[in-house]
């Protein structure tokens, strides 16, 4: 009990639970990464009674970048992204009045379903890629 420890028992002590806690840290971190894609956002969405138009985002833009909506039908746009290699961090739409940043996996954007007809255009947050949704 008197034994006298090592002066340099305390920082011995402190680097040994540094060392644990940025292993499971890490461990978590990577665990996170491997979940085959959990939907990102964690949330479930409510699907039911819509109809959901997948836009893919991908490192060159949207896939498909035409989509048409049909007026009063509830829906919900899934800008999918399955990659972190795009710039397109967030979909931008003055026309819709819509800014939406994206997560990896599912990001839902609920349409207006009393938009008039017509021709809506988005674009990603640095006008670089765009898309159009027609309300018919
Ligand atoms: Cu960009």
């Amino acid at each position: 009990m008197n034994k006298k420890l090592p002066k340099w028992w305390p920082f011995a002590a402190i680097g040994l639970v540094a060392v644990i806690i940025l292993a499971g840290a890490l461990f978590m971190f990577s665990g996170k990464e491997i979940m085959p894609s959990a939907g990102g956002s964690g949330q479930a969405e409510e699907l039911e009674g819509y109809e959901v138009i997948t836009i893919q985002v991908k490192s060159d833009g949207f896939y498909p970048d035409q989509i048409e909506v049909k007026q009063g039908v509830p829906t919900k746009i899934n800008f999918r992204k399955d990659t972190s290699l795009t710039c397109i961090t967030d979909v931008v739409s003055k026309d819709l009045d819509m800014l939406k940043y994206l997560e990896k996996g599912d990001n839902y954007y609920t349409v207006d379903t009393t938009l008039d007809p017509g021709s809506y255009s988005f674009n990603c947050g640095m006008y670089m890629y765009y898309g159009n949704i027609t309300v018919i």
